[in-house]
């Protein structure tokens, strides 16, 4: 599919935009400005870019705990997002939330959630909510190859599966689940297979190209929005960075870092917008610098926030202190 230039180059900007922002935050991290641990998702920006790049603008969306870029995609400020990861009162909530809760429903960005599938059964509620009120909304559910061998995943896609509703099941494959590698933690070549078991339909794509993201992810967007009913999405891809901070990826050989290296999804959205005339060398520099540019505005945005009130300690959470 072709796709309209000034989009292109604005998603261009965005994968940028959500690699300064993890790199930014990993700095934040070790000056001590944030605590506890996060996720990043260096090396995975063409899902997150691509996936959102199928959806129509008033579309719903799940997340995970490798979530920053996917909320960033769908619209999320960065500023807001950086309050919220540094534990401030402009966060988005309100610092309670933190790097693996982050929501705004304004934005169709139903939320991401630290328990591995977790959102799984959620993204099929709301698809069918979105069946009920008619709205014509398609949820995109992400998550990633750890959630399949997870029970809520194949009770939620049963489900989604049976009443046909309006999703796309998308799984960012980078190969491991923490230390685990999908080829040990599954007996199939590709999961999207599983889309057999369940019988509807499934499609693995190149995670790290943009377009292969995002024809995908449109084409099962409209299918499910005509009726047609759910799909499983897998993107094969790659985390450029450990689970967590604190992991150095013992586990994984230098010459397969290396080999995915080299398939780096900025890289190659780079090389393909210049061969097709989308940016030439300066545009591409300029966007990339706008990236930068805003990401920095973002860390001045957060650390300047406030910290929340202690009067408002008890406020937006579930448990009642008085
Ligand atoms: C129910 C549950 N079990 C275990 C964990 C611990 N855990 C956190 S992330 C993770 C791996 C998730 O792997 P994957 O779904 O492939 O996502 P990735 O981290 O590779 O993006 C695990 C097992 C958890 N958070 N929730
Ligand atoms: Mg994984």
């Amino acid at each position: 599919m072709s796709y309209p230039v000034e989009e292109l180059r604005e998603h261009y900007r965005m994968m940028w935009l959500i690699r300064e922002f993890e790199q930014a935050l990993s700095e934040q991290f070790s000056a001590g400005a944030i605590g506890g641990t996060s996720h990043f998702c260096i090396g995975q920006e063409a899902c997150a870019v691509g996936a959102v790049a199928g959806l129509r603008g008033d579309d719903l969306m799940t997340s995970n705990h490798r979530g920053h870029g996917h909320f960033l995609a769908k619209g999320a400020d960065p500023g807001r997002l950086m309050a919220e990861l540094m534990g401030k009162a402009d966060g988005y909530s309100a610092g309670r939330g933190g790097s693996q809760h982050m929501a705004d429903f304004s934005i169709g960005f139903l939320g991401s959630n630290g328990i591995t599938g977790g959102m799984i059964p959620v993204a099929t509620g709301a698809a069918l909510s979105q069946r009920l009120l008619g709205t014509g909304r398609v949820v995109l559910c992400m998550f990633g190859d750890g959630a399949c061998a997870q029970g809520a995943f194949h009770e939620g896609i049963n489900m989604g599966a049976i009443w046909r509703l309006p999703i796309v099941y998308f799984i960012e494959n980078n190969l491991y689940a923490m230390s685990t590698p999908a080829r040990q933690n599954f007996n199939l070549e590709r999961l999207s297979g599983f889309a057999d078991a369940y019988g509807i339909a499934g499609a693995s794509v190149d995670g790290n190209d943009y377009f292969a993201v995002r024809d995908a992810t449109a084409r099962a967007a409209e299918g499910a929005r005509a009726g047609a009913g759910p799909t499983i999405i897998e993107a094969l891809t790659y985390r450029q960075c450990g689970h967590s901070k604190s992991d150095v990826c013992e586990y994984r050989s230098d010459e397969e870092e290396q080999r995915w290296a080299e398939r780096d999804p900025l890289g190659s959205m780079r090389t393909r917008l210049l061969a097709d005339g989308v940016v030439d060398s300066a545009g591409a520099d300029e966007l990339e610098r706008e990236a930068r540019a805003a990401v920095e505005r973002a860390v001045d945005f957060a650390r300047s926030s406030p910290a929340p009130s202690v009067a408002t300690a008890a406020t937006g959470v579930f448990s009642d202190v008085g």
